[in-house]
């Protein structure tokens, strides 16, 4: 079936579009323009195959609840690949296949695969709409979900196609659900032909292809190449009682608080401060021209863990996911309302649970998948920065890194330079959590939250952080935090959430060099009384131990890094593992 559509003439797509329709052989295509007379049509459709729920239009207007099979709930880091020529140009950290044994075997998966279905060409842009740093990618799905979800996600539709104009320099992303069977799910990258194929899954960062795969995996290779980093980053503003505004990036992993950090609500002590959300997941950071490093967060929405979000941990986010969010894997209620884990007021008698079976109070299986999200757009959110759609960024004056660790990892603490700041980066390790398949709480080293999301050989990933040093005049200075240490009954030592705020402060202060700070052995940590507790209701033994640092236990941490490093053979560079070493002799 040869394409036509009017939205388009451009022969690199229509090309591509025709040889990919006549491999997977749907019954129709359809090209989507993004508009909100097409997301209504779509929405219906969904609806009507069950793929959507409508959830109490009351309670949560324009919502809907989707089930995805329950297989197939979170990313299959076992199944993701990246398809270099050279195995070492993936490194020893990420799977590899070779691209045309990778295409070979794909192939074998798509062809035919959209019989009797429909094949979606979805245009869309990471990045602010006519913005020279911006990238555009195609993807084609036969998922209506994927489409709605896109749509959210990214600025998508015909203007990204009025973007491409007839350029060939865009990402093709070729996905098909499949059968959903988790022996035939691959998600393999092809960095050199900016090229990705997803088959058989039809969850988050999977199958919704602008989001880790371009933005993170291909977006880090060209990175690489082009002297940027693409990092797992939130970026978040604040704004102080004067109006002055800073801006700071974190890499947490996975479900590990980005998205409740960058719409963080300072407690009642912090009157007249202010934070604004940038970002929640992604960030690009270049080399300004006043020598600074600036952030673009390339997405548009939120695809954020819905367990544990309420009035009290989040309130930004409850306000962010009121109206026209698509809710996945959550339980409802009897009025079809949504209900997930944490979610404040009294836990309901009955509810049905995220698989569609009833569910009753006191059941041991959870009523909402532990990765049950929500799709919210970015407009919802009542903290939005201004500067969202400005292709300049923010200017970024704080990294931070933060693992799930509890133990070791003090509360707060700032390298001594760029390089150190690297070394605490390349070291992060973390708690599995749900937000991909396999064991949770397994602590795994995980630099810069990257471990998933590094499309090239991650020493290589070590080099180019250590270089940029000499491309930024003016760095940010590098923290590392850790917000889930936990005492001996495993209870969290932290208050989190909101009172965060209490060690951003110390973070910015920091950063502005307004405070000095106590030298460790293994950084810089606040002085007695730098950090401001008042209004904070736990004892300061509780936060003496969060902050504590135990030179034992520094021990083994620094002595079982090595092995990390050592994976990666002649290609580390040296300068990490001197550090460790320094640091190492330094407590003996
Ligand atoms: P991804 O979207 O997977 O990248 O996750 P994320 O990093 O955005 O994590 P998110 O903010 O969604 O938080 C994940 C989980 O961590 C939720 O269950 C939160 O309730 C919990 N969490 C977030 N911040 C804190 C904190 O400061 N302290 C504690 N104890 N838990 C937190
Ligand atoms: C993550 O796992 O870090 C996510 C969710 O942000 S996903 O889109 O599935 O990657
Ligand atoms: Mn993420």
């Amino acid at each position: 079936m040869p394409t036509s559509t009017t939205l388009t003439t451009n022969k690199h797509l229509l090309g591509w579009v025709d040889e990919m329709a006549a491999m997977c052989q749907p019954d129709s295509i359809v090209f989507c323009d993004g508009t909100e007379d097409e997301r209504k049509r779509l929405t219906e459709l969904a609806v009507s195959k069950g793929i959507l729920i409508p959830l109490n239009a009351q309670k949560h207007p324009g919502c809907y609840l989707h089930r995805s099979n329950p297989n197939d709930v979170a990313r299959v880091e076992h199944c993701t690949f990246i398809c270099t020529p050279e195995k070492d140009s993936a490194g020893p950290t990420n799977n590899w296949m070779a691209p045309a044994e990778a295409y070979t075997k794909l192939k074998g998966l798509f062809e035919g695969s959209m019989k009797g279905r429909t094949m979606y060409v979805v245009p869309y842009v990471m990045g602010p709409l006519g913005s020279e740093h911006s990238k555009i990618g195609i993807e084609i799905t036969d998922s209506v979900y994927v489409v709605l979800n896109m749509q959210i996600m990214t600025r998508m539709g015909k203007a990204a196609l009025d973007m491409l104009a007839d350029k060939d320099d865009f990402n093709r992303g070729l996905h098909c659900t499949g059968d959903v069977n988790p022996d035939r799910r691959y998600i393999c990258h092809f960095p050199q032909d900016n090229a990705i194929w997803s088959f058989g899954s039809g969850y988050g960062g999977n199958a919704l292809l602008g989001k880790k795969c371009l933005s993170l995996r291909i977006g880090s290779y060209l990175g690489k190449s082009e002297g940027w980093l693409a990092e797992h980053m939130l970026i978040l503003g604040v704004e102080d009682p004067d109006g002055t505004k800073t801006y700071v990036a974190a890499a947490f992993p996975s479900a590990c608080g980005k998205t409740n950090f960058a719409m963080m609500i300072p407690p009642r002590r912090f009157a007249g401060w202010r934070v604004f959300t940038v970002g929640d997941d992604i960030a690009w950071l270049r080399v300004g021209e006043d020598g600074r490093l600036w952030a673009v967060n390339p997405e548009n929405g939120y695809f954020g863990v819905a367990p544990g979000t309420n009035m009290k941990s989040n309130p930004n986010a409850m306000k962010t996911i009121s109206k026209n969010t698509i809710f996945t894997n959550v339980a409802v209620t009897k009025d079809g309302d949504v209900w997930w884990e944490g979610l404040d007021g009294e836990v309901p008698d009955e509810l049905t649970d995220w698989k569609g079976q009833p569910w009753k109070k006191g059941s041991t299986e959870k009523a909402a998948h532990p990765n049950s999200r929500f799709t919210a757009p970015a407009s919802n959110n009542p903290i939005l920065s201004s500067h969202v759609n400005d292709p300049r960024g923010v200017p970024i004056s704080a990294i931070i890194f933060g693992g799930r660790r509890s133990t070791t990892i003090p509360l707060v603490m700032q390298s001594f330079n760029w390089a150190h700041g690297v070394y605490l980066g390349s070291t992060m390790a973390s708690e599995t959590t749900a937000a991909a398949t396999g064991a949770t709480g397994v602590v795994r080293r995980d630099p810069m939250a990257m471990l998933p999301f590094t499309g090239y050989n991650v020493a290589d990933y070590f080099q180019h952080w250590l270089n940029m040093q000499r491309r930024v005049p003016y760095p940010p200075k590098i923290f590392m935090v850790n917000w889930f240490r936990k005492n001996a009954a495993g209870k969290f030592l932290w208050p989190g959430y909101g009172d965060n705020m209490r060690v951003l402060k110390w973070i910015l202060d920091r950063a502005h060099g307004k405070v000095g700070a106590q030298e460790t052995l293994f950084g810089w940590v606040p002085k007695q009384g730098h950090i401001d507790l008042s209004g904070l209701d736990i004892p300061p033994e509780t936060v003496d131990e969060a902050t504590n640092i135990d030179d034992n236990e520094w021990k083994i941490e620094l002595e079982s890094q090595k092995a990390f490093y050592d994976q990666f053979g002649e290609r580390m560079p040296r300068t990490l593992e001197l550090i460790r070493q320094q640091l190492l002799s330094r407590l003996s």
